[in-house]
């Protein structure tokens, strides 16, 4: 049976190779992509809290990452799923400044088993590459990450970026990651703001669909907006 408990003990330890052993034999098992994830989200958090009592330091938290990303790789095939027939587009980055993207990978993954395209633009994105990359992909959707206090700020960037943009009306602006919150994202006026990565698929879609004038959702679409006027 799949050790949870190891392959979190893994990732905080930031082995690779056991990381990408124990979730292979999770997906072996046929155990749910979403719940094999869990306890590694739980390692980097506690990889994060040791960092904040300077138990360990950047390189500690760049292989704890990359013990992450390895086995993440192997659950992608099963976060896009079979049958993706993209009928939206997302374009998607981590904020200027900003170079965590695990969360940002994870919420690219499941907008692509939600039908989304999605082009990635890595990392330290200015706002200026989000416009030039949604208008040449005629983009639904710019989907903006930051996991530092020091570069969430950035997000008003592409959200101004946007509103100027005239020739590209429909285009909306979806936000996360771990600073970010509702009120920042009521505060910056994006059009919407997902905790997680599941939530960020819900409320992606939503988004599109009241730009597209198919739902109707009050102000910034989060989460519990959608459990009331789905
Ligand atoms: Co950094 N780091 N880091 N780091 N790092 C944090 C974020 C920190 C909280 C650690 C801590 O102090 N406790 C802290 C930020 C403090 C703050 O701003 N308040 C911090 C710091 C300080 C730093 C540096 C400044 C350290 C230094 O150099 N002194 C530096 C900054 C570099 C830079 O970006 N310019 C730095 C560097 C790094 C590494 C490069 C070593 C590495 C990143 C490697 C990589 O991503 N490729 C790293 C790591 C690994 C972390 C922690 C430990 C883990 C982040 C992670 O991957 N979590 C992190 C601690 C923590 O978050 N508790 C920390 C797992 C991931 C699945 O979760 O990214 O939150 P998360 O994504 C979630 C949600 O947030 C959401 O969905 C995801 C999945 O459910 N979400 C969205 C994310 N994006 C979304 C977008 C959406 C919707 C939802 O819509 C578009």
């Amino acid at each position: 049976m799949a050790d949870f408990e190891r392959l979190q003990a893994a990732v905080e330890a930031g082995d690779r190779e056991a990381a990408v052993e124990i979730t292979q034999a999770a997906i072996d098992e046929g155990l749910d992509p979403h719940a094999i994830l869990e306890p590694m989200t739980e390692a980097m958090a506690v990889v994060g809290e040791r960092f904040s009592r300077q138990e360990l330091f950047v390189p500690e938290m760049l292989i704890s990452a990359r013990a992450m990303k390895g086995a993440v790789a192997l659950l992608e095939p099963l976060l896009i799923g079979a049958g993706h027939k993209p009928d939206k587009t997302a374009v998607l980055g981590t904020v200027r400044g900003d170079l965590h993207d695990i969360g940002k990978n994870l919420v690219g993954m499941m907008l692509k088993g939600a039908n989304f395209e999605v082009i990635d633009l890595g990392t330290n994105t200015t706002a200026e590459r989000f416009i030039a990359a949604a208008r040449e992909h005629e983009a639904d959707l710019i989907g903006c990450s930051a996991l530092l206090t020091t570069t969430m700020g950035n997000m008003r960037e592409v959200i101004a970026a946007v509103s100027e943009a005239d020739d590209m009306p429909d285009l909306r602006v979806i936000i996360g990651g771990a600073p970010v919150t509702l009120e920042y994202a009521r505060e910056i006026g994006a059009d919407g703001w997902a905790p997680d990565a599941a939530a960020a698929v819900h409320v992606a879609t939503a988004v599109v669909e009241k730009a597209r004038g198919k739902r109707d959702v009050e102000g910034v679409v989060h989460p519990e907006a959608l459990t009331t006027s789905a």
